[in-house]
């Protein structure tokens, strides 16, 4: 029998599920190269963590590990239910947020270790967390995915610590009641994009307008079909980069974001290079903690590593 001893939080209604103990030993070096050794040795441990029965398609788990990056607090390894991210705002939010609730971290900056790269993660006094993320830019303006179903789709490809495809114009209202063809629609949105020349893209976001205060709402649909009840933290980054390259939001001017449910990050960027459209985004939100528990794995379940598409 295995015990991992985790602690769930929600950041703006999406689950970070952190795991404090019982995780895999992953050979040390990089967060980068654990993440390779995680993928190819120790799969079913993510599966087990995040997928059913005892998560669910939409928890994004984070493992902490040593970081190589020795002024770093932490490494962490985010996953989901089919797979892994190179970073995650949300998940970052939440993982500094159970740091705190655990009495580890104080208010400051804690650097943390991604596979993207280390981020800069900002415990404010009253418990909002500012994520100065890593170097994003976009790769591709106005791309024309002809969707079969759809038809033609226009959107930007930009990197946030993943890969993005925004799209401003398709017609769908952002509103809850409407998740499920939103999902229906930005899941064949990426099957034609990653056919049409674009195979690493794996987030979708379609954007409209502010509904409760904030200058935009998105609807972000993840890797595994599961949408972001975030307005998701890379999302939001890779967003600025189309923003600044466009010229239509200034250094450090402040663009709220709004998620699907409502829920809000504040965000702004700086220049990290114009030439290149290379821009630092940094997030701020806010995440609650609300589980403390141990998972168990027992062998002689036959679900024991979760249940696998
Ligand atoms: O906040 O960056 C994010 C994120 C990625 C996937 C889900 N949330």
């Amino acid at each position: 029998m295995k015990r991992i001893s985790i602690i769930d939080s929600h950041t703006g209604g999406e689950p970070t599920r952190v795991v404090l103990a019982g995780g895999p030993e992953l050979g040390g070096g990089s967060v980068a190269d654990q993440l390779k050794n995680f993928r190819e040795q120790h799969d079913k441990f993510r599966s087990a963590v995040v997928n059913e029965p005892r998560g669910s398609d939409v928890i994004v788990g984070a493992l902490i590990v040593p970081p190589q990056d020795k002024s770093c607090t932490a490494g962490i390894i985010f996953f989901n239910n089919v797979g892994y991210l190179g970073m995650c705002g949300h998940g970052t939010i939440g993982l500094i947020v159970t740091l705190a609730h655990l009495g580890k971290i104080k208010p400051g900056d804690h650097k943390i270790e991604t596979p993207a790269g280390v981020v800069t993660a900002t415990l404010h006094a009253n418990g909002e967390v500012s994520v100065a993320n890593v170097p994003s830019y976009r790769t591709h303006k106005a791309v024309v995915v002809d969707v079969p179903g759809l038809g033609k789709i226009t959107g930007d490809v930009a990197w946030g610590g993943n890969w993005f495809f925004l799209a401003n114009e398709h017609g769908y209202d952002l509103r809850l009641a409407n998740v499920d063809s939103l999902t229906d629609v930005g899941w064949r949105i990426r099957q034609a994009l990653n056919a049409q020349g674009f195979p690493d893209v794996d987030h979708v976001e379609l954007f409209g307008p502010g509904q409760t205060g904030g200058h935009s709402r998105n609807f972000v649909l993840c890797p595994g079909k599961a949408y972001d009840r975030s307005p998701c933290g890379t999302g939001v980054s890779a967003k600025l980069a189309c923003l600044a390259g466009d010229g239509k939001l200034a250094e450090n001017e402040t663009w709220i974001q709004e998620s699907i449910l409502g829920s809000k990050f504040s965000s702004k960027f700086s220049w990290l290079n114009r030439e290149r459209g290379e821009i630092l985004p940094t997030i701020t939100g806010t995440a609650h903690v609300v589980t403390e528990a141990t998972l168990i794995l027992n062998e002689a379940d036959p679900f024991c590593w979760g249940i696998r598409v």
